[in-house]
């Protein structure tokens, strides 16, 4: 998050960095290092896409050095190091964007995407073409391709049935930090608390907080089950990430060059989209057999209510005139 400088600071240094960037830039040959960062660990599907698919597609002209675990930055803070020119890459949210630009928020809102196919479609659709327009213009980063990271639900510590939204009060909801995402612990009628990605597992199993909420693949991936009782099914956000990459960086490609990184970023994004597809259909069955409860509760009142919370909100008018209905007809 901008936590250090106002967005106006920050979007303003990163055309003067832009422009001294250019200034210096190195032949077109040399071979470049694209670090990235992102909390996600290493064995995440998307991870392991990244590393076998995108970085040998590359390696010609390219080294790719990821830093998993939030290892070189905190969760949040990565799209300001790449508009400051400090890291090349990384795994960003929606949620992270709206940060930065309020329009965003109309795909961190629940029950929006269908599904994965939908998210490919609303990514590749002239509707989307502003959104990355601004992001490349104002923050100096191109959103390559759209990750699939899975169906979130909630995954609770505690006994208490949870069927409807009602059920959730007072229930102490990590959510991550960014506004966006304390709203959308709110509309599922949860108390939502901000904190890293890396920090859960440990407050899942003292008691800190009383669940979170993440995709079955995550779930599985970050152990998270060994220290939850129980995965209620509401699919509240079928959640998306972006491959986010240096604008600076782009420019100092072939165009080629361009096109190669642009074809190994779909590659990875597909190939772990399958794996993460394959996971869920399976994850159910293994979560049952370590012993947890896994349930689907009343979906319509999960739905109504998340819904008539973003249609409410302020977020709303922000969105571009028409958004939810083009997404919808998607
Ligand atoms: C999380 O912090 O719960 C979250 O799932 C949010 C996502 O947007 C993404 O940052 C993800 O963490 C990380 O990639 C780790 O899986």
């Amino acid at each position: 998050m901008p936590s250090i400088l106002s967005r106006r600071a920050l979007l303003g240094s990163t055309a003067a960095a832009a422009a001294a960037a250019l200034a210096g830039a190195p032949a077109r040959a040399q071979t470049i290092t694209l670090r990235l960062s992102s909390p996600a660990t290493p064995t995440d599907r998307r991870a392991v896409a990244l590393t076998e698919v995108f970085a040998p597609a590359v390696a010609d002209f390219a080294t790719f050095e990821p830093h998993w675990n939030a290892s070189l930055f905190r969760q949040g803070t990565e799209l300001e190091a790449i508009a400051r020119g400090n890291l090349e890459m990384s795994i960003t949210s929606a949620q992270e964007l709206a940060v930065f630009f309020p329009e965003f928020s109309v795909f961190t809102a629940g029950y929006l995407h269908r599904d994965a196919a939908h998210q490919v479609a609303v990514f590749g659709s002239p509707a989307m073409a502003p959104f990355k327009a601004r992001v490349e213009a104002e923050l100096g980063v191109k959103l390559l391709t759209v990750m699939y990271l899975g169906r979130r639900n909630l995954n609770l510590r505690i006994d208490r049935t949870v069927m409807t939204p009602d059920d959730l009060a007072g229930v102490r909801l990590r959510m991550p930090g960014t506004d966006a995402w304390q709203f959308l612990g709110a509309a599922l009628g949860a108390n939502p608390l901000p904190m890293a990605f890396t920090e859960v597992y440990t407050a899942l199993q003292t008691g800190a907080i009383d669940g979170e909420d993440n995709p079955l693949p995550t779930v599985r991936d970050s152990k998270f089950y060994e220290v939850i009782k129980q995965i209620v099914l509401t699919s509240h956000l079928v959640d998306l990430n972006y491959l986010a990459f240096s604008r600076r960086v782009w420019e100092r490609l072939t165009a080629g060059q361009q096109a190669r990184v642009q074809a190994a970023a779909d590659a990875a994004a597909e190939s772990a989209r399958q794996q993460q597809l394959a996971l869920e259909a399976e994850l159910v069955q293994f979560f049952k057999d370590q012993g947890l409860r896994v349930y689907e509760p009343d979906l319509p009142a999960f739905r109504a209510r998340v819904q008539a919370a973003y249609l409410a909100s302020d977020y709303s008018k922000a969105w571009p005139a028409g958004i939810v209905d083009t997404i919808n007809a998607l």
